[in-house]
């Protein structure tokens, strides 16, 4: 992908400029030829690349390492930043190669050819439509919190959205636009023995999806940020302003172990709070009133059935309107 990540570099760095394939070629110090062969490849990949005679173009900017790190405020968290075209699941190639990689590394992908949701469901991804992002930590959170961090991510993502969009958060991982998602979250752990290896947050977006491009199943309920905003966005901005708020409540959290600058976000921006629901696992489906996210990230319901006030901590569980997803 090197030479084909080079050209989707200098023409992201150059969006929305027009390039010549004259330009390209003498910037990457390589033949037209060559230019013009990896960029049919790339077409033919679907990556949204305009050529008009000896013109070149994107229909909107793509993932670039260098776009990255133009923008990127952060001390360790997205540093370094590994880009590939195409991987089975960024969260799987994070916690296979967890040895190697160190705190804050993230691992990103233009495509998903087997990305994971929980409970073994898919996640699409469509190549270069979307944000494909695995960050890696490697610090010592007692086990027990680290389902905050799942909140921690959902409440970063809000305010690095905010730069498009008043995003919502429907409990415990979904980021919601218009009632419908927009992104997911999935942590993984990973344990030697009985100590923690790592913690692999994986992030899902829907940037520049086409509405076209996701599957029949989910038209109901899933969309793009610039299907809703009506307007191309650069993932590596968002890449970069999810980090920074990231690091910022993350460093916070561990000095302090306050959960309220997260958790306050995830309470202003819940789809789920005010209103009933029904809670569905393996066994049961049982209406509730959804009153408030409590201080450990859990989830406080009154259940209708009993009248009983719970916290639920599981996330291994779907949560539905009487009809709607949201
Ligand atoms: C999630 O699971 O929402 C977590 C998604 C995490 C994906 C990231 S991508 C980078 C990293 N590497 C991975 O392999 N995974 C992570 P869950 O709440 O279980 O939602 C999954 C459900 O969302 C599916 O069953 C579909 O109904 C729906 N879905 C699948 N793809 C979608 C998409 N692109 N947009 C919106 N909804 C989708």
């Amino acid at each position: 992908m090197t030479f084909k990540q080079d050209i989707i570099d200098a023409l992201t760095l150059a969006y929305p400029q027009i390039l010549t394939f004259e330009n390209l070629a003498s910037e990457l110090m390589a033949s037209q030829e060559r230019v013009v062969k990896s960029v049919t490849e790339l077409q033919e990949q679907n990556y949204p690349i305009s050529t008009q005679g000896r013109d070149i173009h994107l229909a909107y900017p793509l993932l670039s390492v260098p776009a990255i790190l133009k923008q990127l405020e952060t001390d360790f968290i997205g540093k370094p930043v590994q880009l590939h075209a195409r991987l089975d699941s960024t969260n799987s190639y994070a916690k296979e190669n967890l040895t190697d990689l160190i705190n804050g590394e993230i691992i990103l992908a233009h495509e998903q050819t087997a990305g994971k949701g929980r409970l073994g469901r898919n996640w699409t991804s469509p190549a270069g439509a979307s944000i494909s992002l695995s960050l890696v930590l490697k610090s010592d959170i007692p086990f027990e919190r680290i389902p905050l961090l799942t909140q921690l991510t959902a409440a970063s993502l809000v305010k690095a959205l905010d730069a498009w969009a008043d995003v919502k958060i429907k409990w415990p991982n979904d980021i919601i636009l218009n009632n419908k998602k927009i992104a997911g979250v999935l942590v993984e752990t990973e344990f030697s023995g009985r100590s923690l290896k790592g913690i692999v947050i994986g992030i899902g977006i829907n940037t520049n999806v086409d509405q076209m491009d996701i599957p029949e199943d989910l038209q109901s309920k899933a969309t793009s940020i610039r299907e809703e905003k009506a307007g191309e966005i650069d993932p590596n901005k968002l890449v970069a302003r999810f980090l920074k708020h990231f690091e910022n409540f993350y460093v916070a959290f561990l000095g302090s172990q306050h959960t309220e600058p997260f958790l306050s976000i995830c309470r202003e921006q819940s789809v789920l709070i005010g209103k009933d629901y029904w809670i569905i696992d393996k066994e049961q489906k049982r209406k509730a009133s959804i009153r408030t996210i409590d201080p450990t990230g859990g989830l406080v319901v009154t259940y209708h059935d009993t009248n009983k006030t719970e916290v639920i901590t599981s996330t291994d569980l779907s949560i539905r309107g009487e009809h709607t997803y949201v």
